[in-house]
């Protein structure tokens, strides 16, 4: 998607008309992933700069901000290597920080240089849950800090495997808040025997249609119940923009400047930012806004902020969530069409007390993050509880697809993992969703449908209750009027899914500078699977 298309056919409409013209205008290549940077393997080295840049934010704000980049002398391996990384390296400043992949057991360490303006002091970095040894920099309160323009080293062992934040350990009422934090994802080893029956790397999915593999891993921890076959990382994060121009006002001051150049111990060289009252207008998930955070990864309009946060996942799919609560509210996240199964918390898996090697995560209904805390957890979809049939078989259809039989297993589910209807209810095959249908399956279903014109919502949802590229046929039959528009109108062509809005429940947090839509909010997509998912933007 071209983001000024997105952002026109945003802002032109109003309320929930806005969110799907949103939805209805993103294009084929802007899907997610878990993006980062690797140190290379054993003993990874990261070396970071703390730095000062702008955020672009929808309304047109551009929010002075300290994050973290790569130092200038040094490029380091992107992953997963499917996906499209910028050739230039990660120099730039970007929220959240670089995220740091690395494997369980590595002896990590990362060089922070403080880049940041004079008058903003020390800084440091924390690694919550590992044992971190520090060289040089000069003793902080919590950490080892860089001085302006110092360096200090940090080493720890990446002793547990997860998601697993890391932020400013220096004044983090400030510092956080202007965007110093990011993640470390530790996966787990490859030669671990629990994680043996998982699809390896690089054969997802053995599936009806082929598609590239952008995992990190096969599991998300060492064990044999958490394999995955699609993943994706969101750091929430608010922020006041009082704040944030209040540093801006100050470190450009003449009076500081000056007397920072004489020293960073000068009297008159340091900030008087107020953090209280705490008023944030800004909400955002990877460092984006929605509309901001379904563009691409890595898309040249947001240098400073390269992750997105765009989901997109095929029936049947155990998709990973990484969720880490930066800054300092709770962001109670809502992620619709199911539960999501919490594996661990802070990089500790769940495990039942009574059933040894069960998993005891809960299922939640809002996976409500906590400032510091981090959640990995299992998503899936399978269309069970609709009561109708989703791909809208038809045993007297001429249309191959339409006839494809459900053989259910031991679940009622269709496993056969080349179909087409792979994870199909089949208790639903077949199963009408009309009373008095004007499409693809006989009568007798349980509703009447409105007007196609009420139910259509644009390209990624087309209207139909049906998923596939033969969706709207199979809604309005041969010869009747079938929903619209049609697949004419699909981007990308043939992409015929179900878009569900993924959002903070604290409803102030949907918006942007008091604006509604903005802020947390993306859009799951649900694909069928003759439409391939390609997440390498
Ligand atoms: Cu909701």
């Amino acid at each position: 998607m071209k983001p000024m298309n997105l952002k026109n056919a945003f802002f032109r409409t109003t309320l929930l008309v806005a969110v799907m013209a949103a939805v209805a205008s993103l294009a084929a290549t802007a899907h997610a992933a878990a993006p980062g940077i690797s140190g290379g393997t054993g003993t990874p080295v990261f070396n970071l700069t703390a730095q000062p840049a702008y955020l672009n934010q929808p309304d047109g704000s551009s929010v002075y901000s300290w994050g973290y980049g790569c130092q200038r002398t040094w490029s380091p391996t992107f992953l997963p290597a499917t996906i499209a990384s910028p050739s230039s390296g990660c120099p730039l400043m970007q929220v959240p920080g670089p995220t740091m992949i690395v494997t369980e057991g590595d002896v990590v360490t990362v060089n922070l240089s403080n880049g940041l303006p004079t008058a903003a002091g020390n800084t440091s970095i924390l690694f919550p849950g590992f044992t971190v040894q520090a060289t040089g920099g000069v003793q902080g309160l919590l950490a080892q800090e860089a001085a302006p323009a110092g360096t200090v080293t940090y080493t720890f062992t990446a002793s547990s495997p997860g998601t697993h934040s890391y932020y400013s350990g220096t004044q983090g009422d400030l510092q956080i808040e202007m965007g110093l934090y990011g993640a470390v994802l530790v996966l787990p080893k490859s030669n671990d025997h629990n994680i043996g029956s998982c699809t390896p790397l690089g054969q997802i999915p053995a599936h009806y249609a082929p598609e590239a593999d952008f995992r990190l891993a096969p599991a998300a921890y060492n064990h044999a119940k958490a394999c995955y076959d699609r993943e994706y990382l969101f750091q929430f994060a608010e922020m006041d923009g009082n704040i944030h121009n209040k540093a801006l006002q100050q470190v450009s001051d003449p009076v500081r400047v000056a007397a920072c150049a004489t020293g960073a111990s000068t009297p008159g060289c340091s900030l008087e930012v107020p953090t209280e009252p705490y008023h944030p207008n800004f909400f955002m998930i990877n460092g984006r806004s929605m509309p901001d955070d379904m563009d691409a990864n890595y898309e040249v309009e947001y240098p400073h902020q390269p992750y997105n946060g765009n989901p997109h996942l095929h029936p049947g799919e155990q998709v990973l969530l990484r969720i880490i609560g930066q800054g300092r509210w709770q962001h109670p996240f809502h992620e619709h069409a199911n539960h999501v199964r919490i594996l661990g918390r802070d990089g500790n898996l769940i495990l039942s007390q009574s059933n040894a090697g069960d998993l005891a995560g809960p299922a939640l209904f809002t996976t409500t993050t906590t400032p510091g805390q981090t959640m990995d957890g299992i998503f899936y979809f399978t269309g069970r509880g609709l009561n109708w049939d989703m791909y809208g078989h038809n045993p007297k259809s001429s249309d191959t697809l339409a006839t494809l039989p459900c053989d259910p297993d031991l679940n009622g589910y269709n496993t056969h993992t080349t179909a087409l209807n792979y994870y199909e209810w089949c208790a639903d095959h077949n199963k009408p969703l009309e009373a008095n249908p004007l499409g693809d399956i006989a009568g007798g279903g349980p509703i009447t449908l409105p007007n196609p014109n009420i139910l259509t919502n644009g390209a990624w949802y087309g209207g139909t209750p049906y998923l596939g590229p033969d969706a709207t046929t199979r809604s309005g039959g041969p010869g009747l009027d079938n929903m619209q528009p049609s697949n004419a109108q699909a981007n990308p062509a043939n992409e015929r899914g179900w878009a569900y809005m993924w959002h903070s429940h604290n409803e102030r947090e949907i918006t942007t500078n008091n604006v509604f839509p903005g802020g947390m909010m993306m859009m799951l997509l649900v694909d069928s699977r003759e439409f391939v998912i390609d997440e390498s933007n």
